[in-house]
């Protein structure tokens, strides 16, 4: 268990009104928070927090895991949900009970919290998600570990790229570098979308051949220790034309520009302009079209917006990742992302893969 952040969620709860919180974490609905909480890592569990209480639950695929994990020996879960809840809670009629509504299924919530007894679920994932956004200095290290993992695994892999290898190639040979150095898992499908598919900000490997002439994306990030890493880098191969470089240069100069601004106290949809101004003044502002980057922790996405949209502001202790992109369709795309640490006094940057334009 982790008593600090329990006992922050504790405060918490009470400047919310809420005399339990309760998370859900089944076929790993809510993993994430599970772990921030008790560093259990499995796909079920019940964690039941009260002000001078803590009940962890799980079943029988886990309950040794959980011991190791947690430092607790876990109640073991038997029986049906519904059954299982009305014994652990045990409050006054009317109690305020603080839950994740953002993970939660409709079914468990009409079918078990609606039908426990006379009790108000609050939604107050936002509690969580806040407390889960200020890293610690060792959530911090966690990530950078990340970070190096992923990208040893990407230069590992330029040094066995061949003009002909299949996106899924590329990908899967990443993926397993990745794990060869470290990772527990990938964090998220790996994103190899060469020439023209490059257009495609979220396009997952296929079997296309990448050619000569062509940008790479390359978006991907390792899991390890319960935290990930994601970053993006374009690679070309010999033979991209002086368009190419160009648009490059135009990403790469608002990548940096919006990274060397970044410190705490400052609206989020502020960073995105700085961005976001570059590639229109250069001309591409409709072909950048997403925001231009999200929290990064436990989850790959998670608070706070990074986005035009946002309207939260930096905090020491935030991690956000910042990636603009131009997307031109049929043609080609380009984004370049790295990780970021919000400082006291400005920003440390947690991915340091090469940034200029490298050409196989
Ligand atoms: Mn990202």
């Amino acid at each position: 268990m982790f008593e600090k952040r329990i006992n922050d969620l504790r405060e918490k709860m009470e400047l919310n009104g809420l005399e339990a919180f309760l998370v859900v974490n089944i076929e790993s609905s809510s993993k994430p928070t599970s772990y921030y909480l008790t560093g259990f890592t499995g796909s079920f569990s019940i964690v039941y927090i009260t002000k001078d209480d803590v009940v962890f639950m799980t079943d029988g695929r886990y309950t040794e895991q959980a011991e190791k994990q947690t430092g607790v020996k876990p109640l073991l879960f038997k029986k049906k949900l519904l059954d299982e809840l009305t014994n652990i809670i045990k409050l006054p009629k009317g109690a305020k009970i603080g839950f994740e509504s953002n993970t939660i299924s409709s079914n468990i919530y009409l079918n078990t919290l609606m039908k426990i007894g006379d009790y108000e679920f609050i939604p107050s994932e936002k509690i969580i998600l806040e407390m889960r956004r200020i890293k610690s200095s060792e959530e911090v290290e966690f990530i950078k570990n990340a970070a190096i993992i992923a990208e040893k695994a990407l230069q590992e892999t330029l040094d066995s790229f061949y003009i002909g290898m299949t996106e899924k190639e590329f990908a899967a040979k990443l993926e397993y570098n990745m794990k060869i150095f470290g990772a527990d898992n990938y964090a998220f499908d790996t994103i190899v979308a060469s020439g023209p598919r490059g257009a495609l900000p979220h396009g997952i490997a296929s079997d296309k051949k990448i050619g000569s002439g062509e940008f790479i994306v390359i978006d991907f990030g390792a899991y390890a220790n319960g935290y990930n890493s994601d970053i993006t880098r374009t690679i070309a191969t010999e033979g991209i034309s002086d368009k190419h470089k160009q648009i490059y240069e135009i990403v790469l100069k608002a990548q940096k520009a919006a990274v060397e601004a970044v410190k705490p106290g400052m609206k989020y949809s502020d960073l995105d302009k700085i961005a976001r101004d570059i590639i229109s003044e250069a001309g591409y502002g409709e072909y950048f079209s997403h925001g231009l980057g999200h929290g990064l922790g436990l989850e790959v996405h998670e608070s706070p917006r990074v986005s035009y949209m946002s309207e939260e502001i930096s905090q020491p202790g935030d991690i956000i990742t910042i990636e603009p992109g131009i997307y031109l369709p049929g043609d080609l795309g380009v984004r370049i992302e790295d990780d970021v640490l919000v400082t006291e006094n400005g920003y440390e940057l947690i991915t340091s893969f090469d940034k200029s334009l490298i050409i196989l």
